[in-house]
């Protein structure tokens, strides 16, 4: 049986140096998806469930998959509106979390996650592909004339995405790329998103207004499976609104 868990630790505290490993906890609480169900729930709100939605994350009323058939294949099941590789048959919705049941020390914000200061989620899903792209929808908050941040990485090779202090970092297995991020409003919805896949990494980020940064970056490590992906607030508080892993074509 598939096991898929989330767990939060840490909701107040100081501030988290990009990169570095998550706390030692010896028992966190657990956090699953919502026992509403994804039969119950419909993230992009295009009228279509999470569970049987194509494109859980991405409006997508129509649910065209026809990118695959265009090519003279059969369809792959993931909808052209978020297939990463259109023409391919091969891509599959691994796993998708759009709603949270957090135990206490954990804080919902309608159907999201609301991460502290160092506020740690931890997305257990054995085996997260080794060649994926793994997207979030979050959102970052504004204190004191200062934006938050957030990191996503997976736990092999502690490589990642990070968006802190204006800027775009991709830890790569090799030394990380970084780009300037223009100022957004606080409370933007964002995407960040961490492609892995033959020797290359790359992240990118995307928000309605703003063109789309991306970095890329050599990896030598092998396209491994990992168990855990970790998500961290940076500087203040930080919101995850789904998580959505897409395996890539072999
Ligand atoms: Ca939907
Ligand atoms: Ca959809
Ligand atoms: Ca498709």
């Amino acid at each position: 049986m598939r096991c898929v868990g989330l767990v939060v630790v840490g909701a107040l505290g100081g501030c988290v140096e990009p990169g570095a490993a998550p706390p030692a906890e010896s028992d966190p609480p657990q956090v699953r998806p919502d026992p509403r169900g994804a039969w119950a729930h419909d993230e992009d709100g295009d009228g279509v469930v999470d569970a049987i939605d194509n494109c859980p994350h991405v409006a997508n009323p129509d649910q065209a998959d026809a990118g695959e058939r265009a090519a003279g294949a059969l369809a792959d099941g993931v909808g052209d509106a978020c297939d990463p590789q259109p023409a391919l048959v091969g891509n599959a919705v691994a796993l998708f979390v759009g709603q949270f049941d957090p135990p206490e020390t954990a804080e919902l914000d309608g159907d999201a996650v609301r991460l502290g200061v160092p506020g740690w989620l931890v997305l257990e899903h054995p085996p997260i592909p080794g060649r994926a792209v793994m997207q979030a929808g979050v959102r970052l908050a504004t204190v004191d004339g200062r934006r938050g941040g957030i990191a996503m990485t997976r736990l092999d090779g502690g490589g990642g995405c990070q968006l802190v202090d204006d800027r775009l970092r991709l830890a790569a297995p090799t030394p990380a790329s970084i780009a300037g991020v223009p100022a957004l409003p606080p409370g933007t919805p964002l995407t960040l998103a961490l492609t892995t896949a033959s020797g290359r990494w790359q992240c990118a980020l995307a928000a309605e207004g703003l063109a789309p940064i991306v970095l890329a970056a050599p990896a030598d490590a092998p396209d491994a499976d990992v168990g855990q992906v970790h998500f961290y607030a940076m500087a203040d508080h930080a919101w995850v609104d789904y998580v959505v892993v897409i395996t890539l074509a072999p």
